[in-house]
């Protein structure tokens, strides 16, 4: 039982709860016990066996560590079966729709018996839930339109972070077999793409021999973590994870290792260019080297490393989130170099984070000490404002009160400096969510839409410029506020808003928090283009969202994003100076 299921687990209790009526604060407890398992950077069931106790985990209370031992130990939670005994199959699904939430679910269940989208979409069609108590025509047609959404999105792929994680964890296990030299991932998740389609491995034994490969491949099926599998050749397995994920190992000779890593980096549009380059120069590129080609004799000429494969068709190393055909062949032919990159260890600062004055899980001080921990100089605590009254968002007092805090720690942890400030939610009209007096106080504000993504795009567009035009705002948050395989950006003009911040400095987030990752490469691309500046933030609602900054990162580098482009490379000084604060 690894963390991603129990958190699976305690997130359908917390709405199976809520759809019951359970109080705020018990459905609360399992929602954000699930937020903070998920992403503990290690494996709970491990530690268990290892000590025969379960650590403390910040913010999970006595009732629900009883559960994860009984997770762990027995595999399964007696509450949990009950409750999803007592629903119809089908009722939890509905909670993916956009403007859906556990009370609707229990109003169209209470009242029309429906338990599954289907009978969800047949009612919204034939107008039944319009006489609903707090619904409406304009809802019911949302609901509807929510459900066509929900239905194009492409369910099959996986979010980077599950395949990375999952990745991890079995390149670790097979660095534990004796005959394997070289090991790496490949494919999208290696570009660093947003969703994976499956997860490529490739390695390389000592030395070739059958014997070598069949060992090899029978200490992969012994993988616990495999439901299936699926199909094993000579050279290559394909297998299913029991979270369904499929993972396909490859193993070939180390001498060309470099060119297979190319080939199943990909992109495909990337590989084929390269091909269609060789060919011009008499050569022949393939998964298993690169070959000068003359009559019918083919001589190996490179394939041990990736380096020595581009260098032979007469290109500099190009990284793998680049590879996409987006322009990085035709660059590196006319500058014989490549641009270099943001890396993650330029970042000093995290610019977005929760503590448990609204949403997060943790006090300011333990978020405050972990980042300074783990090397940063400078982070900004940006608790929601009052309207995510949900999260219990700081009003004007609390705020200050907040404040008053902060300013203690700082002194407490000095050079390391929290900056105050907070993650205003931009309302209807484009105003924000704080008083003047508040706004003008704090140091960073991150305006975010969290509400009213239906709103027509003109519309939309007036409330984001207003928002940026503010004077304000230092940083416009998740800006498209997608989630993804759920909820589409909403529709505003880009290239407006974007030139807007530019001209006002405001810098766009990158956000980094696994299912938005949002602002994604394109519209990084097009933000750069047009003169704008760059946040990569984690969107922390505990310490160990810190690692999410990676995916951030991956999405900058795709974008061809410099270290010169993102605020949060600046040293605290240089950015105390940007923003003119003390
Ligand atoms: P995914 O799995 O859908 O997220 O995307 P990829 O890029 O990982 O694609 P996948 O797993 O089908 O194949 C891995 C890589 O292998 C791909 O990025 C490029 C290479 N590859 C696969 N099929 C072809 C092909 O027909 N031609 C060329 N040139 N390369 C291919
Ligand atoms: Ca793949
Ligand atoms: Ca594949
Ligand atoms: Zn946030």
């Amino acid at each position: 039982m690894d963390n991603q299921k129990i958190a699976t687990v305690f997130g359908e209790i917390g709405d199976m709860l809520d759809i019951q009526g359970a109080d705020f604060f018990r459905v609360n407890a399992y929602r954000r016990s699930a937020q903070v398992i998920e992403h503990l950077p290690h494996d709970l069931h491990d530690s268990y066996l290892r000590t025969g106790e379960l650590e403390k985990i910040p913010g999970i209370g006595v009732e629900l560590t009883k559960k994860i031992i009984e997770l762990i130990t027995r595999g399964r939670c007696e509450f949990h079966e009950e409750l999803v005994a007592s629903f119809p199959k089908g009722l939890l699904e509905m909670l993916h729709l956009r403007s859906v939430g556990p009370k609707k679910v229990k109003l169209f269940f209470g009242t029309l018996g429906i338990s599954n989208l289907d009978q969800l979409k047949k009612a919204a069609a034939t107008g039944q839930l319009r006489d609903l108590p707090k619904m409406g025509e304009k809802s019911e047609s949302e609901i509807l339109k929510a459900i066509e959404e929900y239905e194009q999105m492409p369910h099959g792929r996986r979010l980077l972070h599950v395949g990375m994680t999952e990745a991890q964890k079995i390149l670790e296990y097979l660095r534990g077999c004796p005959e394997i030299s070289l090991i790496q991932y490949a494919g999208s998740l290696r570009r660093g793409v947003e969703t994976i389609g499956d997860v490529d491995i490739l390695c390389a034994p000592k030395k070739m021999s059958d014997a070598a490969v069949g060992n090899i491949m029978d200490f992969y099926a012994k993988y616990d973590e495999i439901s299936m599998i699926m199909n094993r050749g000579e050279t290559k397995s394909s297998v299913l994870l029991k979270t369904g994920l499929q993972v396909d190992l490859r193993v070939l000779e180390s001498k060309i290792f470099g060119a297979a890593l190319h080939y199943f980096t990909g992109s495909k549009a990337h590989n084929i260019r390269i091909r269609d380059r060789a060919k011009h120069m008499g050569l022949k590129v393939s998964e298993y080297g690169v070959f000068k080609v003359a009559g019918e004799e083919e001589t190996l000429v490179a394939g041990a490393t990736e380096e020595e494969i581009f260098h032979s068709v007469g290109l500099p190393y190009i990284i793998p989130e680049m590879r996409e055909d987006r322009g990085e062949i035709e660059y590196g032919l006319q500058f014989g170099t490549m641009p270099s990159v943001v890396e993650h260890d330029d970042l000093r600062a995290d610019l977005h984070t929760h503590s448990r004055w609204s949403d997060g899980s943790e006090e300011i001080e333990d978020l405050a000490k972990a980042y300074k921990k783990a090397g940063f100089s400078h982070m900004a605590l940006t608790d929601h404002s009052k309207l995510m009254g949900v999260t219990a968002g700081l009003t004007d007092e609390r705020a200050t009160e907040q404040w008053e805090e902060i300013d203690e720690i700082n002194k407490e942890l000095a050079p390391f400096r929290i900056l105050k400030g907070s993650e205003v939610d931009i309302l209807k009209d484009g105003s924000l969510d704080f008083s003047e007096k508040i706004l003008k106080k704090l140091e960073v504000v991150n305006a975010s839409a969290h509400l009213y993504h239906g709103l027509p795009e003109d519309e939309q567009t007036r409330r984001m410029l207003s928002a940026v035009t503010s004077g304000y705002v230092k940083i416009l948050s998740h800006p498209t506020g997608r989630l993804i395989n759920e909820r589409k950006p909403i529709a505003f003009d880009m290239e407006a808003v974007f030139k807007a911040c530019a001209d006002h400095h405001v810098a766009l987030e990158i956000n980094s928090s696994p299912d938005r990752m949002d602002l994604n490469d394109t519209h990084v691309r097009l933000a750069k283009s047009l003169g704008c500046t760059f946040a990569i933030n984690s969107d922390a609602h505990n310490s160990s969202h810190m690692h999410y900054l990676t995916y951030g990162v991956l999405t900058a580098r795709r974008a061809w994003l410099t270290k010169e482009d993102i605020i949060n490379t600046m040293s605290l000084k240089e950015l105390l100076k940007y923003w003119k604060l003390k």
